[in-house]
């Protein structure tokens, strides 16, 4: 039985020694250690042996089935070390090529033009509001001192859904909102931002378009504070170099009301065909809170003041980035937006 022992374990020695990938090495593994292997069956026939052998063989045939248990692990560890140099050569990955380009979305230029004015307003104080856009007839007009029969309610420029509910023709019911809403009559300073609809019915007007206003409430507000505030607003949103100017106007909101224009950004004043040879370029409407409103929004016209302005921010994005044609902002053409890319 020795002599068997030694030619299973000569066998096992030149199999290993020859062995050359992991299934034959497996199938090794099956041969030599495996239940129906010669080892195991020399052990199953050990109670043929005389009593005084059996200790004898037996440690024999587990000293060869180590040294052979050894010698396999040996060489799995050899063949997963040589699989794994083999898979990462074969799935070798060129770091260096260039990436295919990941398409990404940009910001329209209006919604630009809002987060620019939304993080100036904020730095100064100014929390930004919202509102809906289908409003009432009380806070789209009533609170803004535009009794009925006022033209500006004319059926013909406004979207009305009902005889009381209309889509909203510009943002300030949402100041009137915020006023009501104050119940400790504390000072307001806010901006609304938004969309706002008209009934526009030639191909050049837009029938929605977006508006930003600001309403400033508290004692002993003044027209200095609304020329001081307009001037920041134009040199930080247009240019470090716009001057403003102030033309009287009529807004049933605000007495006084003013337009007010910017030295035009592309000529700097001297008249171009931007500022059609003016100079000039209206960008805003401003004025003083009526003391109508004021009343109407929960605030004593002779305790409180304040200011208010709107404009729109299709305009102020055509000039800040030199759009020629509104409906370029209306069109979702990726042509064009992608112009904005960051
Ligand atoms: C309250 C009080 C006062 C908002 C104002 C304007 C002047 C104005 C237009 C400019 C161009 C809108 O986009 S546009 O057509 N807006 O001229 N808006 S003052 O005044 C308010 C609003 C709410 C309670």
């Amino acid at each position: 039985m020795k002599e068997e022992i030694a030619k299973i374990e000569s066998e096992a020695k030149e199999a290993l020694e020859k062995v050359d990938s992991t299934q034959a090495l497996n199938d090794i593994k099956i041969k030599y250690l495996g239940k129906k292997s010669e080892l195991s069956n020399l052990l199953k026939e050990m109670g043929k042996l005389p009593k005084e052998e059996r200790p004898v063989i037996g440690s024999l045939v587990n000293e060869v089935r180590k040294k052979i248990e050894e010698a396999i692990l040996e060489k799995e560890k050899f063949f997963a070390k040589k699989d794994l140099e083999e898979k990462l050569e074969k799935e070798r990955i060129d770091i260096t090529l260039p990436s295919t380009k990941i398409k990404r979305g940009s910001k329209h230029p209006v919604n630009r033009v809002i987060e620019e004015i939304e993080d100036l307003f904020v730095s100064m104080g100014y929390t930004v509001e919202t509102g809906p856009e289908l409003e009432t007839d009380k806070f789209c007009f009533e609170l803004l001192n535009l009794p009925q029969g006022h033209p500006a309610r004319d059926m013909q420029d406004s979207f009305y859904i009902t005889d009381e509910y209309l889509l909203r023709t510009q943002t300030s019911a949402v100041q009137a909102r915020t006023m009501l809403a104050n119940e400790e009559k504390s000072p307001i300073r806010m901006i609304c931002p938004g969309k706002t609809y008209r009934r526009e019915d030639d191909a050049t007007h837009s029938h929605q378009f977006t508006q930003a206003e600001g309403l400033v409430i508290d004692k002993n507000i003044s027209l200095a504070d609304l020329k001081g505030t307009l001037e920041i607003f134009a040199k930080k949103i247009i240019g470090e170099n716009t001057k403003i100017r102030f033309r009287p106007s009529y807004f049933p909101f605000t007495e006084p009301s003013y337009e007010v224009d910017i030295s035009c950004f592309k000529c700097g004043g001297k008249g171009c065909n931007i500022c059609k040879q003016t100079g000039w370029i209206e960008v805003l409407g401003s004025g003083m809170v009526h003391p109508n409103v004021l009343r109407m929004c929960g605030y004593d016209p002779d305790k409180y003041s304040g200011f208010a302005f709107g404009l729109g921010l299709e305009r102020i994005a055509m000039f800040k980035y030199g759009i020629p044609d509104m409906r370029y902002l209306y069109a979702n053409d990726v042509r064009f937006l992608s112009q904005f890319e960051r």
